[in-house]
């Protein structure tokens, strides 16, 4: 639910990174604070565990330029991964305007991956949003590690409606900026339909 002040000429788009515990949710957005110049971001806020693990969220606004003399800025959120923080997950959704599944190539992360998907589609539903209708893209994260799945697989698993996905290895930051760009890409086509 994009929000569009019309005085200060300003577009704000919500967009959620959801997956499972430890796919790279948080690495993402480190990766894209790092890489972005001082004017065009804000404070990263990160609410973390002892163990760095998310706890509630990680927030990072950012400018990304202008459309029709209107400035955009996107406020990218992650969930917590881990299962029993649902409440939270269900919470960071509320308002969402696009929504990137980082999946966790590692076979042995496959069944975690599934239910992280799952209960993207329950919580989105939950507010009201059809998972089939929300600007969506998926991330395979962790590409670089021997145990990482074929590609082909994943995409079989997690991608059966085919929408935009992305090869990651969000430690050197391969493939986060590609996976960002197509994301806000939809959710500003989105946007341009509705006005
Ligand atoms: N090898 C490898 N490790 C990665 C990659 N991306 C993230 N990691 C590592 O995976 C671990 C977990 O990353 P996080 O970004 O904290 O995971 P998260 O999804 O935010 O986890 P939660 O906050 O618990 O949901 C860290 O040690 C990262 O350095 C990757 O592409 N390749
Ligand atoms: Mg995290």
């Amino acid at each position: 639910m994009s929000f569009i002040n019309y005085s200060s000429r300003e577009i704000n788009c919500k967009i959620v990174y959801y997956g499972p515990g430890l796919c790279g949710k948080t690495t993402n957005l480190q990766f894209i604070y790092k890489k972005t110049n001082p004017q065009a971001k804000g404070k990263m806020i990160s609410l973390a565990t002892e163990t760095e693990r998310t706890l509630f969220f990680d927030f990072l606004p950012l400018a990304l330029g202008e459309i029709r003399g209107f400035k955009t800025r996107f406020h990218l959120y992650t969930v917590p991964g881990q299962v029993f923080y649902d409440a939270s997950r269900k919470l960071i959704l509320k308002g969402v305007d696009g929504v990137v599944f980082v999946a966790d190539s590692q076979v042995e992360r496959m069944e975690a991956n599934i239910e992280s998907m799952e209960n993207l589609a329950i919580n989105l539903q939950e507010h009201g949003y059809d998972i089939s209708k929300v600007p969506f893209v998926i991330q395979y994260n962790k590409r670089d590690l021997p145990n990482a799945a074929p590609l082909e697989e994943l995409k079989r698993l997690l991608n059966p409606r085919n929408v935009p996905d992305f090869e990651c290895c969000a430690n050197s930051g391969e493939g986060v900026f590609e996976t960002l760009k197509a994301v806000s890409k939809l959710v500003l086509t989105e946007l341009k339909k509705g006005a």
